[in-house]
C-alpha cells in the first residue's frame, strides 16, 4: 500500500517541488489548497482538496477521515512585505492554522509531521553563522507568527511525544519563485529591461542572506522527517552570505549588461539607461539579515548539505525564470 501524505501548501514553491519530490517515490499524495489563493491549482498526480488551513473543523475532518502517514505542514502566508501591511491576517493564518493541524495530529497516529520553519524568526542576527540554538528575536510579523508555530510544534513535540520535526529553511529559491521575492523580481527585472528597455525597482540591497537552491531544501524536508535520530531542529541553509547587490550584479553580468552605479540607479553604460532605480518606499519597516546559516546538524544526523552554492544558484535561475 502507498503511503498517504499531506501537503498543506502544495500550490507554493516548496509544496510544488515536493509534490514532485513524492510523486517519484509513489506516494499517494493529497495537497491543501486554498483557492482564494490559487484558484487554477492541479498538478498531476496530486489529489487537491479546496480549503482554509484556518477551518479547524475542515482540518480536524481531513486528517481524521484520510489517516496520513506523513504531513508536511508548508502553508503559511510567507510574503515578508506583505507581513508589515496585513499582520491579523499573517498572524490568524500562520499560528492558527498550524495549532489546527497540531490538535488534529494528536488525535491520530501519523508517523512524521514537518513544521517549516525559517531564518527569519532569527530576526537580525549580530554573529554568524548560526546554529538551532541561536536566540530567536524575529523582526517581522512574519518572523513572529512563524516563531509562535515553531514553539508550538515544540510544544507539541514534547508534552504529548509527537513525531514533529521543525525545518529552520534559510531562503531558497527556484523558478516557482513569484514575483514578489527579488530573486525572481530582479531576473525577470533584467530580462524585460534587455527586450523593452523598461527600467525597474527595488528597495534595500544591502541585506545579507544565505540563499539556496529550493529542491535540495525539499529534498531536506524528506530526509529530515524519514532519517533523523529523533524529532527535532534542524537548519538547512548553506553556510554563505552574499548581498541582494552580489545577486543583481551577478544576473546583469549574466545577460551581458556593462553596469555603473550612479546615485539611487544601476545603468547600462553602453546605453546610458537606467536598468535599476532603488526607492526607500520599498525598503521594509524593519530589515531581517546577516543570514548566515550554518547546517552541520543536518549533515551530522542525516547527511544533508547544499550542492549548489550562490554563482550556480543565480546561473540556474536566471536560465530557468522566463520573463
Ligand atoms: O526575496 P525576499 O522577499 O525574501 P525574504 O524576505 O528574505 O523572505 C524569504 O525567505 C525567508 C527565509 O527562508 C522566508 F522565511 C520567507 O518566507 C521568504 O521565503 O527578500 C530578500 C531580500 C530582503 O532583505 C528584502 O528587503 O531582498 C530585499 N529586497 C530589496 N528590494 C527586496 C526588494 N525584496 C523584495 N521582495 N522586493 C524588492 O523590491
Amino acid at each position: 500500500m502507498k503511503a498517504k501524505v499531506l501537503i498543506t501548501g502544495v500550490s507554493g514553491q516548496d509544496g510544488k517541488l515536493l509534490s514532485e519530490f513524492l510523486l517519484e517515490k509513489d506516494y499517494e499524495i493529497y495537497g491543501l489548497v486554498r483557492r482564494i489563493a490559487d484558484r487554477k491549482f492541479t498538478k498531476e498526480g496530486v489529489n487537491v482538496i479546496e480549503g482554509d488551513i484556518r477551518d479547524t473543523s475542515l482540518i480536524e475532518s481531513i486528517v481524521a477521515k484520510y489517516k496520513f502517514d506523513e504531513i508536511y505542514h508548508l502553508a503559511s502566508i510567507s510574503d515578508v512585505a506583505y507581513s508589515f501591511e496585513h499582520p491579523a491576517e499573517v498572524y490568524d493564518v500562520n499560528i492558527n492554522g498550524t495549532l489546527n493541524l497540531l490538535n488534529a495530529i494528536r488525535k491520530t497516529n501519523i508517523a512524521s509531521f514537518y513544521f517549516a520553519g525559517t531564518s527569519e524568526m532569527f530576526g537580525k542576527p549580530t554573529t554568524k553563522p548560526q546554529t538551532e540554538d541561536y536566540p530567536m528575536e524575529p523582526v517581522s510579523p512574519y518572523g513572529v507568527s512563524k516563531l509562535a508555530g515553531y514553539w508550538s510544534s515544540n510544544l507539541y513535540r514534547q508534552a504529548y511525544n509527537l513525531p514533529i520535526y521543525c525545518g529552520i529553511l534559510y531562503n531558497h529559491e527556484s523558478k516557482y519563485r513569484p514575483e514578489n521575492f527579488v530573486t525572481t523580481k530582479i531576473i525577470k527585472g533584467v530580462k524585460r529591461y534587455i527586450k523593452t528597455g523598461v527600467k525597474f525597482s527595488l528597495g534595500n540591497i544591502m541585506a545579507l542572506k544565505d540563499w539556496g537552491y529550493a529542491p535540495e531544501y525539499v529534498r531536506g524536508m524528506y530526509e529530515m522527517v524519514h532519517n533523523a535520530p529523533t524529532p527535532s531542529d534542524y537548519i538547512l541553509a548553506t553556510n554563505e552570505q552574499h548581498s541582494v547587490k552580489e545577486f543583481l550584479d551577478e544576473v546583469v553580468k549574466l545577460a551581458g549588461i556593462d553596469r555603473m552605479y550612479v546615485d539611487e540607479s544601476l545603468y547600462d553604460v553602453t546605453t546610458n539607461f537606467p536598468v535599476v532605480t532603488f526607492e526607500k518606499s520599498l525598503y521594509r519597516p524593519n530589515e531581517a539579515d546577516n543570514y548566515m546559516g550554518e547546517y552541520y546538524k543536518a549533515f551530522k544526523d542525516f547527511g544533508w548539505k547544499p550542492t549548489i552554492r550562490f554563482k550556480e544558484l543565480v546561473r540556474k535561475l536566471y536560465e530557468e525564470i522566463e520573463v
